[in-house]
């Protein structure tokens, strides 16, 4: 019977010399070279170590700990032991984290040891039992049990519908839904990847997003290790430092955040982009005003790609002549490009019927890269999907004449800031339980570094003055950093249409220059 356990395959492309480099690390605290035994061996020694444990078949192991490479190891390790990799963004505060513990139920915690007292705490009483601890630094509990294990450890029996990880996205009502993908939604879509985007084995990738969304984990880490390509890997993403990689490297993504940051620095130059291959964007909008000073600079064309945490990749601009639309290899900006071999996408109207070409519409899609549900919410999946098994993005776009697929809006309140999704619900639920609040609205306004950033706009209650200051104040602690309105605004009325229902597009209209340089 085959192991369709997502690391066999990723253990099968490690390169034959299991002495050379996997990942250098570079930045603060960098200066280290992991080979690919390493790798190897470090993640059998953590499986081991989940083995001895006893857990159930695919018991949740949420993570919330910084970006290392013994992070990484700990994902590989969880997918080897047939466990369920759970990550969580570092950003999130204690009562998120106490949301996401007490839903998933996870069998264990893995913390940053600065913030084991408080996580400990909270997953104890939910009910978890064994609760670790691993630092940026290789310290923690985690490695000092491994370290007491075997190095050699087979991978557990994986069937491709059995579930491999869980991530968490915000809803535009209600709680954080967890979305659940199996070993197969992403080994088929790295396998796509990989040859849509022409990876080599000689390729080295530029590591400089977070390991905790689908971005840095799964299309980053999956292409280089599906092609035994090395990394070089920064923990944090440091705008001169990537530049000064560059000559020793092929592969960069990044949120167009990073894009912009890169073209602040002077040293971003042709020269200094002439060893690379590829520059891949998504996440969020690229302008084509950074898509075109990109190209001016450095001489290439980024591709921009489209997905999503339930789906991984949906669409990308092509790397080269894709056949399926005549030989084209036009890289176009402002969209997002073919739907990627294996996805059925398709536009339609609010009745869910396909609209013509180049009409607007709500994008769903179908194919063995979309998730299976919403981890415990049977009702929330069912209305996700239609009856003929697509699911709803919630994203709105059209597809032109020849193919090219185009985000123009979304049709779920979202605001993506920097990479990140804010979900303007959850913060109004906030404000309006804050002392002197009425009512608020959060929208999304345009803004150079962040491309888009959330503004609150409040009203008092009858006879109180809250101060704009203390409401932002009283939301750090909350809720993540990220998430945290760049601009609070306490305002008489907010403007309604006839049902009463408050009109965002109005806000963000009125308060779109908010940011403007
Ligand atoms: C940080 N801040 C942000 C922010 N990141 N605010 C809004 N949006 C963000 N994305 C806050 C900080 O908390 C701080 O607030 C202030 O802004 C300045 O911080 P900074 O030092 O400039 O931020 P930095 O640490 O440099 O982080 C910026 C960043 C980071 C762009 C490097 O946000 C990032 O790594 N983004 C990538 C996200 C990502 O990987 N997304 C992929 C999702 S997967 P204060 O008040 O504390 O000073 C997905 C699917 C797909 O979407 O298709 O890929
Ligand atoms: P997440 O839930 O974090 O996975 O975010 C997914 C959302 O990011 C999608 O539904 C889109 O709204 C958005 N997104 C991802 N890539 C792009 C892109 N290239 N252009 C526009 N929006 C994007």
């Amino acid at each position: 019977m085959s192991n369709h356990n997502l690391f066999v395959a990723l253990r099968a492309a490690f390169p034959d010399d299991l002495d050379a480099v996997a990942v250098e690390t570079v930045g603060v605290g960098g200066g280290l070279c992991y080979t690919w035994r390493d790798l190897d061996r470090a993640s059998a020694m953590i499986a081991n170590h989940f083995d001895s444990l006893k857990l159930p078949a695919r018991s949740r192991i949420a993570v919330q700990v910084e970006k290392s490479v013994e992070a990484l190891v700990l994902y590989l390790a969880t997918l080897r032991s047939g466990h369920v990799f759970l990550p969580l963004n570092t950003a999130y505060q204690a009562a998120e984290i106490e949301y996401f513990i007490g839903n998933a139920e996870p069998a264990v915690v893995v913390c940053s040891p600065a913030n084991f007292g408080w996580v400990s705490k909270l997953a104890f009483n939910a009910g978890t039992r064994h609760v670790y601890t691993l630092g940026d630094d290789r310290t923690g509990t985690l490695l000092d049990r491994a370290s007491h294990h075997g190095d050699q450890h087979t991978p557990a029996q994986c069937g491709a519908d059995d579930l491999a990880v869980i991530i968490y996205t915000s809803g535009t009502t209600g709680r954080s839904k967890g979305a659940m993908l199996s070993h197969g939604n992403m080994l088929s879509n790295a396998r796509v990847l990989r040859d849509y985007w022409g990876w080599r084995p000689d390729d080295v990738l530029i590591h400089a997003l977070p390991i905790f969304h689908v971005h840095g984990l799964f299309v980053a880490i999956h292409g280089a290790l599906l092609n035994g390509s090395p990394m070089l890997w920064l923990n944090k993403f440091e705008p001169r430092a990537v530049i000064d990689l560059l000559p020793r490297a092929t592969v960069f993504m990044g949120v167009p955040t990073l894009y912009t940051r890169l073209l602040a620095d002077p040293a971003l130059t042709r020269e200094a982009a002439s060893h690379m291959r590829l520059f891949i964007s998504g996440s969020a909008p690229l302008l084509i005003e950074t898509f075109t000073q990109w190209q001016e600079r450095t001489g290439h064309t980024i591709l921009e790609r489209y997905g999503m945490s339930e789906t991984i990749m949906l669409t990308s601009n092509p790397y080269q002549a894709d056949p399926r639309h005549g030989g084209q290899f036009e890289r176009r900006g402002a969209t997002v490009g073919f739907p990627l071999p294996g996805v059925e996408l398709r536009v339609v109207d609010d009745a869910g019927r396909p609209v013509e070409v180049g009409e607007v519409g709500g994008i769903q899609v179908r194919g063995p890269n979309v998730f299976s549900g919403y981890w415990r919410m049977p009702e929330k999946t069912a209305e996700e999907f239609t009856t003929d098994g697509f699911f709803k993005t919630g994203d709105v776009g059209k597809i032109d004449e020849r193919g090219y697929v185009t985000i123009v809006g979304r049709s779920k309140d979202l605001i993506i800031s920097g990479g990140y999704n804010v979900y303007p619900a959850e913060i109004e639920a906030e404000l309006n339980q804050m002392h002197g609040v009425a009512e608020s609205a959060v929208v999304g306004v345009p803004h150079p570094d962040f491309g888009e950033v959330g503004v609150a706009v409040v009203i008092a209650r009858p006879g109180f003055e809250p101060d704009p200051v203390s409401l932002i104040n009283g939301l750090k602690g909350r809720l993540a950093n990220y998430k945290i309105p760049k601009r609070c605004l306490v305002v008489p009325e907010l403007p309604r249409n006839t049902m009463g229902k408050v009109q965002k597009n109005l806000l963000r209209e009125q308060h779109k220059h908010l940011f403007s340089a």
